[in-house]
């Protein structure tokens, strides 16, 4: 997969060059470049953001540096799927990450201020399959932070990513449950015991277990995701 993410802070994503995605990048599983929006402006002090047609506060991006970076990074394949992250998106999901792994390139445009030109949504249509995604109902002063998280909710659902895929499976939100519980050695630990069932060796009980720890989590932490 090719990612191309453009952002005013570039420096955001050096941390997409540790661990498991890091790896990935290495290997070539994961063809990552990020560029600074700057790179599209043309005039001397690179100029990237205008003050609002009707007034009100803060800044709002300019459509001409955008225009011609997304022009320039779809033209890397016949299918870009173009991600703006922005709290007025649709919420993203474990569903939607599925979905994001299976596409040949994805384009991220990260926004400041109060937000992108509304035109530049718009054109983007004509380029590619475009979906503004929100982590969440917060604000964060621009789409950096949601695009890590997005890259690496993503990123590790390619496959080869992650060693042992199994562990993708047992995980909260892969099949509309919270996680079980995990433990570790040692099994008594500051007079706090692992569950006897875990030592049990019998693994239809620890399945049986474990199905209930998810549901009862689920129930109480997010009854959302049960519908209720
Ligand atoms: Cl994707 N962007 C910004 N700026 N704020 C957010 C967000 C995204 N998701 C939640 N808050």
């Amino acid at each position: 997969m090719r990612i191309d993410v453009v952002s005013i802070f570039p420096s955001y994503f050096d941390g997409l060059s540790l661990s498991l995605l890091g790896k990935a990048r290495e290997s070539g599983i994961l063809d990552l470049h990020v560029h600074d929006l700057r790179d599209w402006t043309s005039d001397r002090h690179r100029t990237v953001d205008d003050t609002p047609y009707g007034g009100g506060a803060g800044m709002v991006m300019k459509p001409e540096p955008w225009a011609l970076a997304l022009d320039e990074l779809s033209a890397h394949s016949d299918a870009s799927t173009i991600i703006f992250p922005s709290p007025a998106g649709e919420v993203f999901r474990q569903s939607r990450a599925r979905e994001l792994a299976e596409q040949e390139h994805l384009i991220i445009g990260c926004g400041r201020y109060e937000g992108i030109d509304e035109r530049v949504f718009e054109y983007a249509v004509s380029l590619g399959d475009v979906h503004l995604v929100s982590l969440g109902d917060y604000v964060l002063n621009g789409g950096e932070v949601a695009a890590m998280a997005m890259i690496e909710a993503v990123g590790r659902l390619i496959p080869g990513v992650v060693g042992n895929p199994e562990s993708l499976v047992e995980e909260s939100h892969e099949d509309g449950l919270l996680e079980y519980p995990s433990y570790t050695k040692p099994a008594q630990w500051r007079s706090r015991d692992v569950p006897e069932v875990l030592l049990s060796g019998n693994h239809g009980a620890i399945a049986t277990w474990r199905r209930e720890q998810q549901l009862e989590r689920t129930r109480t932490r997010r009854p959302d995701l049960l519908g209720d």
